[in-house]
This record gives structure tokens, C-alpha cells and sequence, in this order.
């Protein structure tokens, strides 16, 4: 029981397991075993075969990749605590894309090959496939690693709108940003009582909602569906965790919002309060 609690503990944080419904979620648990490792350990070596899934309880792990020009490994990346890895070698049927070395002694949830590719092949590489174009698509999200975009896709949320819904209303407080999928949506202010006006729209490939997730303030603004519009949502924990590489962008976005609001709305509003 004890051994469950922490399991499903660690696996509510795992963006490929979003794809699964709850009873695959239960599946999943049921599957998985402890592996406990000791520092210095070399979990997975880049080239071998895939045996193996890992969720992770406890530890911290180096990711190390060797290119053909390289003459050592580089150090790429770390996983401090959580996450999850090994999931392309299984997904792909590719070698080991990368080496997992632990820098501490630690303990992990593992799946084994055949169950791995049982439960989560079909849902995981579906979703992965369908945002595949989206992503590829999103100016911003240029920066990121194929691998990273490969992330993202697990993380997000679809969300269909009717037309003339509401998706974010000024003021409140922020849960999380989207990406435009199919369909346009309006994004319109309200400064002082006055009645809204329209600022901008943005469709397909464009993003919005990601204001308040920087500045750590209220919705700067409303949004709404123009006709019907499909969106993917990511919540601000994916956000945080994912778009870091994308940051010094969506900065330099907002610069070009404080020169369009100062335009639209004159020169007496406060352009200080977005920041
Ligand atoms: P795997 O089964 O190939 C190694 O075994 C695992 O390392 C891999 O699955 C991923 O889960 C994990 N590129 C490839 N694999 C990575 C990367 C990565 N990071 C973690 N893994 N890159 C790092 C991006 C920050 C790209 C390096 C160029
Ligand atoms: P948010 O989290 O504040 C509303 O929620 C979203 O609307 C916001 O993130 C942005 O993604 C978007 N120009 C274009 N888009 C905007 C603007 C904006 N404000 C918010 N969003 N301007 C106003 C800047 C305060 C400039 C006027 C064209």
C-alpha cells in the first residue's frame, strides 16, 4: 500500500502518462517495480538495446550524449528528483539515444519493454504524432530540441471551443498558456471601466495566455474563440518545466505589446503594469 501511494505519487508528474485514461493508469502502476541504484551507476548506456522504462522516486541523474565528433560524452542535461526516461529506445525501437548515470544513489520505478510498448505505444506516439505538425509549426518553439518538442506534445492538453466562447478573462489568475491549433481567437482589453476593445488575434501556429505566466500577474486581457477553435492547453507547471529555453522569446514578444498598447490605447496608459 505504502509502496502504491508513493508509486502513484511519482507518476502524477509523468507528461507521457497523459495520453492514458484511468484505467490504463492502473495498469501502469500494477506493472511497475522498484530499482534501486547506487551512485556512479550507469543506468542506461547510449547504443544498448531498450529493456527497460524508468519513472523517478528519488535521485539525480546526468544525461550524457556522444555524437559521432564528439570525443567524450557531453553532459546535455539532468534530472533532479523527477521525471521520467527511456522511453525512445522502447517507442522507436531505436538504440539507447543517450547515457543516464547517477550522480547519487537513488531508486526508480521501472517498466519492462513488452508492457511498456503494450500500454502506452498506441496512445503516447498518436499524441505525440498529432502534435508533431503543430509544434514544428510555432515560431517560438524553434529553439527547442526536436527532443523537447517531443516533451511538449506529451504535456498538452486538447481544449475545443464554440464560437464566440470565452477561454481567458482579464484579471484573473493564470492556470496555464495555448497554442493555436485550428481556428482564430480574438484577444480584447478593458482599461478603466471602459468597454473592451479589440487588440489582436492570433491563429494557427500562434500563441497566447503566456503573459501572466512570466509576468506572474493577472490575465493582462480577455480572449475568445472567433469560430470554432481548437486549441492545446499546457499548465503552468508543464510551462515552467518545458519552455525555459523559450523564455528570452516570449520577453522579446512582450516588448512588442507595450509598443502596440502604447498605440491602441495612448500614451497615458501604464504600460509598467504588464510587467
Ligand atoms: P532512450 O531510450 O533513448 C536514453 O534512453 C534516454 O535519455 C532517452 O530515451 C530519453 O528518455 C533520455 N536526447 C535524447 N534522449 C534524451 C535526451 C536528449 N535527454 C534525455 N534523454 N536530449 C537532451 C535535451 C535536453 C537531446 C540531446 C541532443
Ligand atoms: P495573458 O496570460 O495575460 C491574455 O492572457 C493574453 O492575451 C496574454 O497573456 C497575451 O497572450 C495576450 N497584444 C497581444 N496579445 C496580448 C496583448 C497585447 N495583451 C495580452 N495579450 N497587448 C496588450 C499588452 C498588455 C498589446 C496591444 C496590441
Amino acid at each position: 500500500d505504502e509502496q502504491r501511494q508513493r508509486l502513484s505519487e511519482a507518476v502524477k508528474n509523468i507528461f507521457l502518462f497523459r495520453s492514458l485514461d484511468h484505467d490504463q493508469i492502473g495498469e501502469v502502476l500494477d506493472a511497475m517495480f522498484e530499482r534501486r541504484v547506487t551512485e556512479g551507476e550507469n543506468v542506461i548506456r547510449q547504443g544498448d538495446d531498450g529493456d527497460n522504462f524508468y519513472v523517478i522516486e528519488s535521485g539525480v541523474y546526468n544525461i550524457y550524449v556522444k555524437n559521432e565528433n564528439d570525443a567524450e560524452p557531453r553532459l546535455v542535461g539532468n534530472y533532479d528528483n523527477s521525471g521520467s526516461f527511456g522511453e525512445l529506445a522502447l517507442m522507436y525501437n531505436l538504440p539507447r539515444a543517450a547515457t543516464i548515470q547517477a550522480v547519487t544513489s537513488g531508486a526508480l520505478w521501472a517498466m519492462d519493454r513488452h508492457t511498456f510498448r503494450r500500454i502506452l505505444l498506441k496512445s503516447a506516439c498518436r499524441k505525440r504524432k498529432m502534435y508533431e505538425a503543430l509544434l514544428e509549426n510555432v515560431p517560438m518553439l524553434k529553439t527547442l530540441e526536436k527532443y523537447e518538442r517531443l516533451n511538449l506534445a506529451d504535456a498538452l492538453i486538447p481544449k475545443v471551443y464554440v464560437p464566440g466562447q470565452q477561454i481567458i478573462m482579464q484579471g484573473d489568475s493564470a492556470d496555464g498558456m495555448y497554442f493555436v491549433e485550428d481556428g482564430t481567437v480574438r484577444i480584447t482589453m478593458a482599461k478603466e471601466n471602459n468597454e473592451e476593445k479589440e487588440i489582436s488575434r492570433v491563429s494557427v501556429g500562434g500563441y497566447f495566455g503566456e503573459l501572466a505566466l512570466v509576468t506572474k500577474k493577472a490575465r493582462a486581457a480577455s480572449v475568445y474563440a472567433v469560430g470554432k477553435a481548437k486549441l492545446a492547453f499546457l499548465d503552468v507547471e508543464a510551462f515552467e518545466r518545458l519552455l525555459g529555453p523559450c523564455m528570452d522569446l516570449m520577453k522579446r514578444n512582450i516588448e512588442d505589446y507595450e509598443n502596440e498598447l502604447l498605440k491602441i490605447f495612448g500614451s497615458k496608459a501604464n504600460i509598467s503594469d504588464i510587467r
